[in-house]
């Protein structure tokens, strides 16, 4: 099969494009327009095809979907606290990247995985007992989730007016190697790193549901795979943690006190939780998580960082100073 992931140089993406390599015999293309948080060094060494381009560029994306059998749709703008500062970028990407994937694939009838977040959701209060599933009422907070919660809203609607083949999959927050230094887990690992102390926001009780991007990238591929058209499938793997018992994990695996840590500026209408209930996706389509050891997940995290120091240090000095600016 000729696959088109999109985004494949970022975070997630370039995770997905290694395990779809490792095992699978698909054809792979990747589209992605190489912003400050994606990397061709994420590619190297792997049979696939890069091409330099914006998913927003309508005529790009028809002339790579015309020749592909599925798209994988990952290119995203990601990090909600740049969405506060100029949301402009992510409704280009997220909103009419999404509009110009789904333009094509509805003209080349080519099949199509949309890959999306729990933040669409909203949040969770911490003592809720509830956790997300497929029929949450949509209700994202920040210019980001709600630029993620349109791209949904648009594959549903080109599934239901125009009978594109499409999935969806919204997954929570990923851990692993190649995650830039403005997310909380390389942002910490990397200030230890360097002497600095961690910074948590407010007071740290907000709660993640932590999966590790293999876990994610095995998900999308089931998906892709088996999943029923028209449906959305929820990824997670029960990892449910608050930010304080992150970085306090974070400072004991890399033998420094606990407590070394400081709380700074609150991000604005912070989320509180999220949480993610699996259970479709599991019994559907047999998916399970293999890092459920979160532990030992972020001490192989971590030791990447350690060894991995030439790649992140171009980007540390400035997403620091950026943050410094905002009190954070
Ligand atoms: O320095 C920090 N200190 C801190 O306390 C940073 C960078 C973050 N945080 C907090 C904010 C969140 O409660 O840590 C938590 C995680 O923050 P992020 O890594 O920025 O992730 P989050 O905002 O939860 O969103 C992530 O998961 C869902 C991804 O960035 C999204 O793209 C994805 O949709």
């Amino acid at each position: 099969m000729r696959l088109l992931v999109t985004g494949g140089a970022g975070f997630i993406g370039s995770n997905f494009v290694h395990h779809v390599i490792t095992h699978t015999d698909h054809h792979v293309k990747v589209l992605d327009k190489l912003t400050y948080a994606a990397s061709r060094e994420a590619l190297a060494g792997l049979p696939v095809e890069l091409v330099v381009g914006d998913v927003a560029d309508a005529s790009t994306v028809d002339a790579l979907v015309a020749e592909t059998d599925a798209v994988v749709h990952f290119a995203a703008e990601s990090h909600n606290d740049n969405s506060l500062d100029d949301p402009s970028p992510f409704i280009r990407t997220n909103l009419l990247g999404t509009f110009a994937i789904l333009e094509a694939v509805r003209k080349h009838d080519v099949h199509l995985h949309h890959v999306s977040t729990d933040e669409v959701y909203g949040d969770l209060a911490l003592d809720d007992p509830k956790r997300f599933t497929e029929d949450t009422p949509y209700a994202p907070s920040s210019p980001y989730s709600a630029s993620k919660a349109g791209s949904d809203h648009l594959v549903r609607a080109w599934v239901r007016s125009f009978g594109v083949r499409a999935t969806v999959s919204n997954c929570s927050n990923n851990y692993g190697p190649w995650q830039h230094v403005e997310k909380f887990i390389p942002r910490q690992i990397t200030n230890v790193i360097d002497g600095i102390r961690p910074r948590v926001y407010g007071d740290g009780l907000n709660v993640r549901d932590w999966i590790h991007a293999d876990d994610h990238s095995s998900a999308v591929l089931r998906i892709l795979d088996a999943g029923r058209i028209g449906e959305t499938y929820l990824i997670g793997a029960d990892g449910e943690r608050n930010n304080l018992e992150v970085v306090r994990l974070i400072l004991t695996l890399m033998d420094q006190p606990a407590d070394a840590f400081d709380q700074v500026t609150d991000r604005a209408g912070h989320d509180r939780r999220y949480a993610i209930e699996s259970g479709k996706l599991r019994a559907e389509l047999g998916w399970a998580p293999r890092f459920e050891d979160f532990e030992q997940g972020l001490a192989d995290t971590i030791e990447w960082y350690r060894t991995h120091e030439e790649w992140w240090r171009p980007h540390k000095a400035a997403t620091e100073s950026s943050y410094a600016a905002k009190g954070m």
